[in-house]
């Protein structure tokens, strides 16, 4: 990427009885422009260790702090963070021009496997296979792991599809299905030098 074009960015606040966050996103790091930063606090040790995989390597600058309900449970948590991300995902997409749109990736991490495929297509979609074992990793619950890669998914308006190809360890599974996201993520928004809108309807923002 040539540092002439703009750096995407958006910050995205988020209020409600039961959680209160503020999340900045930025998609492209650019040496002498813009330096990777990440700084991720939701409450959650091993949501913040997701988030900071994802952002780093997607090659991204995440800020995202939240105070949330910790005292129910990690629900909202977990799924609102998500949702702030992918809102702040779409806003500094903008318009969608000039982006590969189609990105997939595989990442493995020790004994486990991942795949991500990504389409920034506007057509909210997800579907996952992570079959963890256990009902928790650190403080947060497996089946939000889902909840919220679907809720990002929804947010951002893109089509997502993350798999486990195989892994025993579900910290491993976990890790790497971020991780596989990241690179898949990476790819999807790496601009082509073109400013045409990738698809033949001649829109993608919607
Ligand atoms: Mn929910």
């Amino acid at each position: 990427m040539s540092s002439d074009l703009a750096i995407r960015t958006a910050t995205v606040s988020r209020e409600t009885s039961e959680t209160s966050i503020k999340c900045t996103l930025t998609l492209d790091v650019v040496p002498g422009v813009h330096k990777q930063e990440i700084n991720v606090s939701t409450g959650i040790g091993f949501l913040d260790h997701m988030f900071t995989a994802l952002a780093k390597h997607g090659q991204m600058s995440l800020d995202l702090q939240c105070k949330g309900d910790l005292h129910i449970d990690d629900h909202h948590t977990a799924e609102d963070c998500a949702l702030a991300l992918g809102e702040a995902f779409k806003k500094a997409l903008g318009e969608r021009r000039g982006i590969r749109r189609y990105g997939s990736a595989y990442a493995p991490l020790d004994e486990a496997l991942s795949r991500a495929v990504i389409d920034i297509s506007s057509r909210p979609y997800f579907v996952s296979d992570l079959p963890f074992t256990r009902e928790k990793i650190g403080d947060l619950s497996t089946e939000m792991i889902h909840h919220l890669l679907e809720s990002f998914a929804f947010a951002a308006g893109v089509t997502l599809h993350v798999d486990s190809i195989r892994g025993k360890n579900n910290h491993h599974i976990a890790e790497s299905a971020f991780k596989a996201l990241a690179l898949a993520i990476r790819q999807a928004i790496e601009r082509t030098g073109g400013n045409d809108v990738p698809s033949t309807k001649g829109v993608l923002a919607h």
